[in-house]
């Protein structure tokens, strides 16, 4: 799309809607911006903009004689492509797209790409760093954008022809591409999720299949054998198709495409070793996939396997996601704040394979904490409790017939207490399985203060 002296409509004033209208600013199109909370305030959403902005800003209602002069219509992610106010546009003949889509006009260089319902930020943090070694020999700039929390709208206009455009894309996002051809593109997973936005898991399905929509023979897609929506349509996807497997090594071989999959603890591509995971920072088994997932990207996009091997090596896990922070006394410290809610803390404890002390309680979102309870299999030494569900928590757990409790009043006291109650070889997980207010303003600050707490152990 060409938008100058366009009449352009953002509809949504968070990141994407503000990032999109400073493109359209810059690109010389007549910019209208549009949220429909009534409650928001003009002069707020003015001081987002990073510079001074020239768009015209709605909320709550837009004037009908600005809504009759509108040629396109770009979408924040948040925005679904059924509402009524673009159903309006739609029908008036406006041409609607989303802000991947704009982006990816004006940008230039090779998009990489990934979708899946879970993985997604880890895998492209991680094809992230693997792009970013690759430049210091191949030169060209690396950009991580989308989902991720970094809008591709923001930095399209920095691309170059020689960039590498690492890109986290929602199924919120993939509803208005059309355009968009990654160059190589992931589909991680599909389980379910989203189905207040996409209504049937098949209409979830199709909204990721189309992360493939543009690619041709010479493009690739990387697709998860082990998932049954995934390995279906390796057998239908435009492009060259590697499938990668955890559980399945003879079917996804039998499949004719490049394979990644685990022979004991080694990641393999074909019959290539790539790494032990014993070798790598990250732990559990739902981090061998992505890791996989972004080998099988970046090699397909043309990435010296040695430049691969060593980003993986050293990779940290996203911060407070299973984040190593440091070995102290031959005891390793993991931070997984993120673990906010029973079902994630569960990953974290099934991604330990040692004795682990683990540091759980917080805020009380009234949830069930007996799956979290039942996944300890053994491995957690003690559990260590803190915040308002400590309790509750400690109560679920004798019910369950674990009792090595330990109560504690704050974080420092639990770091403590795990220093005083590990030996060689045992982990330290802080994975709550609650929310952090009450104790600290949001997860973030609990994990950064989990870790300073552990650096600061005597060695
Ligand atoms: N709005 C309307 N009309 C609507 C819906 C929303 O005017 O019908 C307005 C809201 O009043 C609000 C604004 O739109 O002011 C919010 O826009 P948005 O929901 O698109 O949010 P952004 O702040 O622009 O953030 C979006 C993504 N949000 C969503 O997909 C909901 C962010 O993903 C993303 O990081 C960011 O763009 C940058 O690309 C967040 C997310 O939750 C993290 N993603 C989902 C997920 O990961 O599961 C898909």
């Amino acid at each position: 799309m060409d938008a100058k002296n366009k009449n352009v409509l953002v509809i949504g004033s968070g990141i994407s809607g503000i990032n999109a209208a400073t493109l359209l600013g810059k690109v010389g199109a007549k910019v209208s911006l549009f949220d429909a909370n009534d409650k928001l305030v003009i002069d707020d959403i003015k001081r987002k903009f990073i510079e001074e902005t020239d768009a015209d800003i709605y909320i709550g209602e837009l004037p009908q004689s600005v809504g009759e002069s509108i040629d396109e219509v770009v979408l924040s992610p948040g925005v679904p492509i059924d509402n009524p106010m673009v159903e309006e546009f739609r029908k008036m003949g406006a041409r609607i797209s989303g802000e991947i889509e704009l982006a990816y006009e004006y940008a230039k260089g090779e998009v990489l790409a990934i979708t899946g319902t879970n993985g997604k930020t880890t895998t492209t943090t991680l094809v992230g760093e693997i792009c970013k070694n690759y430049a210091k020999q191949r030169g060209g700039d690396t950009f991580v954008v989308g989902n991720i929390g970094n809008p591709y709208t923001a930095v399209a206009l920095d691309t170059k022809d020689d960039s590498m455009v690492v890109a986290e894309i929602s199924s919120f996002q993939l509803e208005t591409t059309d355009a968009f051809k990654p160059k190589v593109s992931a589909i991680l997973n599909i389980t379910p999720d989203h189905l207040n936005r996409h209504y049937t898991m098949e209409n979830y399905v199709r909204v990721k299949e189309r992360i493939a929509l543009k690619q041709t023979a010479d493009d690739v897609i990387v697709l998860n054998y082990d998932d049954p929506y995934t390995r279906d349509f390796g057998k239908r996807a435009p492009c060259r198709v590697v499938y990668f497997t955890r559980l399945d090594t003879e079917g996804a071989k039998a499949a004719g495409c490049d394979t990644l999959y685990m022979d004991g603890d080694m990641i393999m591509y074909n019959d290539m070793p790539v790494i032990d995971v014993n070798d790598m920072l990250l732990i559990g088994t739902h981090n061998y996939e992505n890791v996989m997932a972004a080998v099988g990207m970046t090699y397909a996009y043309g990435v010296p396997m040695d430049v691969i091997k060593e980003t993986v090596r050293s990779f940290k896990a996203v911060e407070h996601r299973i984040e190593y922070v440091k070995t102290v006394k031959g005891v390793d410290y993991y931070n997984d704040s993120k673990g906010t809610n029973p079902d994630a803390a569960i990953k974290g404890i099934k991604a330990m394979n040692r004795r682990t002390v683990l540091i759980g309680g917080g805020f009380d979102k009234q949830s069930s904490y007996d799956e979290w309870i039942e996944a300890f299999d053994g491995k957690v030494k003690y559990l260590l409790l803190l915040g308002q569900t400590a309790e509750k928590i400690a109560e679920c757990a004798r019910k369950h017939g674990y009792n090595d409790i330990v109560m504690v009043n704050d974080m420092e006291e639990a770091v403590k207490k795990a220093y005083e109650l590990t030996e060689p070889g045992d982990a330290v997980l802080l994975s709550p399985a609650c929310a952090s207010w009450g104790m600290f303003t949001n997860y973030e600050e609990r994990g950064r203060i989990f870790k300073e707490l552990v650096l600061g152990l005597k060695e």
